[in-house]
């Protein structure tokens, strides 16, 4: 898969989506390409692997990886690319994303996984992280990630208002 998109987001699965597309949407804001892509760790580890070992070179820049449970995704891309991988925790039915997390973020020293909050909040992060570092040799890129930022301030109120 050849691509010129810089981001992948892939997930373990379908139903993890609904929290995945909060690292898409806030791609889209920022005018980053993207795929999407389902691919299972313990479903499809061939998948895996070979999306893993061949991210880099069909261009591929940074790697979002969300998974819930035993969340061995992101830590088993990791280990198969140099492409910097941030994992997402999906709040899982079981143990409310506490597993994912857990097992996401306690990777061994030499294979590192950046590691985000459970949930919308973590995708979200996850996008912004990997606009990070795809700025520092975009220029353009370091400009809207900048305003976007600065949008976010902008919103905040001085005082706080009752709620109608
Ligand atoms: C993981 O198992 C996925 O990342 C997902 O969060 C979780 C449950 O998957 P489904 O049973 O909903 O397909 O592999």
């Amino acid at each position: 898969m050849s691509t010129t998109v810089p981001v992948a987001i892939i997930m373990g699965s379908q139903s993890d989506w609904p929290t995945m597309k909060h690292a898409a949407l806030t791609l889209d804001e920022l005018g980053i390409g993207y795929e999407a892509l389902i691919v299972s760790a313990h479903r499809t580890p061939e998948r895996m692997v070979e999306f893993a070992k061949t991210a880099r070179e069909n261009g591929f820049r940074t790697i979002i990886a969300g998974a819930g449970g035993a969340a061995h995704l992101p830590g088993m891309t990791a280990s198969l690319t140099p492409l910097p991988v941030f994992g997402v925790p999906i709040r899982s039915r079981a143990l409310s994303g506490q597993d994912s997390l857990l097992s996401i973020v306690q990777m061994p020293a030499g294979i590192p996984v950046g590691t985000l909050a459970i949930g919308e909040a973590g995708a979200t992060n996850a996008a912004l992280l990997a606009a990070a570092v795809l700025a520092l040799s975009d220029d353009e890129l370091a400009a809207r990630l900048d305003q976007w930022r600065q949008a976010r301030s902008d919103a905040v109120a001085n005082r706080p208002e009752d709620e109608s």
